[in-house]
């Protein structure tokens, strides 16, 4: 596969197939796609190898025991598709969030830059329109936190909407990176940042995900405001 796209899932049955369908709409060449799957008590992991019985060739999905977190199935999903020859690896949510068609523009960002980061705070990027002012103000403030926590010039640091090119990933060291949940996106721009990288953002519209539930929760940013305190800190 030429471009990967990493699609980490935990009960996404509902949408998974949606979100395959529109990507390979959008007629990518060498497209390929590595769906991680940690067990999901819906049945995720069976839908991903039944869609990949139908395109042999197109999907690595890979099955792991019970929930391991955002961050570690990254890990593994990246090290698969490099493992797998892509040049261009794209990471996705699995919960139709991250608009397919905004892919090819997303990777042509990649002739150029060794990190396209599909921008939510650039000139055209936004956030869905039906959130309540209080949601939105929550997200923009919390990603400026996070932005001087870590020094990040990158205007959209949660967002996990990015495309890499295979040396970008190489260079950072999979290995290295440590964050497991929320706090996983801004590591990986805050990796990218310190090696130098030429990081470009995409203008994209945040859409809420309408099926499947959220993993989000308050625990969960508390803990990532630390991690990222203590990388920073650390370097
Ligand atoms: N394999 C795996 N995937 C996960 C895990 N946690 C979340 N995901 C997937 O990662 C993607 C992002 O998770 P979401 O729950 O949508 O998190 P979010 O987008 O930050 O939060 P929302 O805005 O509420 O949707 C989705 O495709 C999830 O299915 C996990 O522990 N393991
Ligand atoms: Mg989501």
């Amino acid at each position: 596969m030429e471009v990967a796209i990493v699609v980490p899932t935990y009960n996404e049955a509902e949408t998974l197939p949606v979100l395959i369908a529109q990507v390979r709409d959008q007629n990518i060449e060498g497209l390929g796609f590595v769906i991680v799957d940690d067990g999901s008590p819906d049945g995720t992991g069976d839908i991903a190898d039944a869609i990949a019985d139908e395109y042999p060739g197109v999907f690595i999905v890979l099955h792991r025991e019970g929930k391991q977190g955002l961050g570690s199935a990254y890990r593994a999903g990246f090290q698969t598709a490099l493992d797998a020859g892509a040049e261009r690896i794209v990471e996705m949510d699995a919960d139709l969030s991250h608009p397919p068609e905004v892919l090819n523009g997303l990777i042509c960002e990649l002739d150029h830059a060794h990190v396209a980061v599909a921008s939510r705070y650039v000139s055209g990027g936004g956030v869905d329109p039906d959130w309540s002012w209080g949601r939105q103000q929550i997200s923009y403030w919390g990603n400026v936190g996070i932005r001087m926590i870590l020094g990040l010039k990158v205007k959209d640091a949660t967002a996990g909407f990015k495309g890499f090119r295979r040396k970008t990933l190489e260079s950072i060291g999979i290995d290295r990176l440590r964050l497991s949940g929320f706090g996983f996106q801004a590591e990986v721009a805050y990796r990218c940042q310190k090696a130098g990288m030429n990081v470009v953002e995409h203008p994209y519209v945040f859409m809420e995900r309408t099926a499947g539930k959220s993993k989000m929760s308050l625990g969960i940013v508390v803990e990532a405001f630390f991690q990222l305190s203590w990388l920073r800190i650390r370097g």
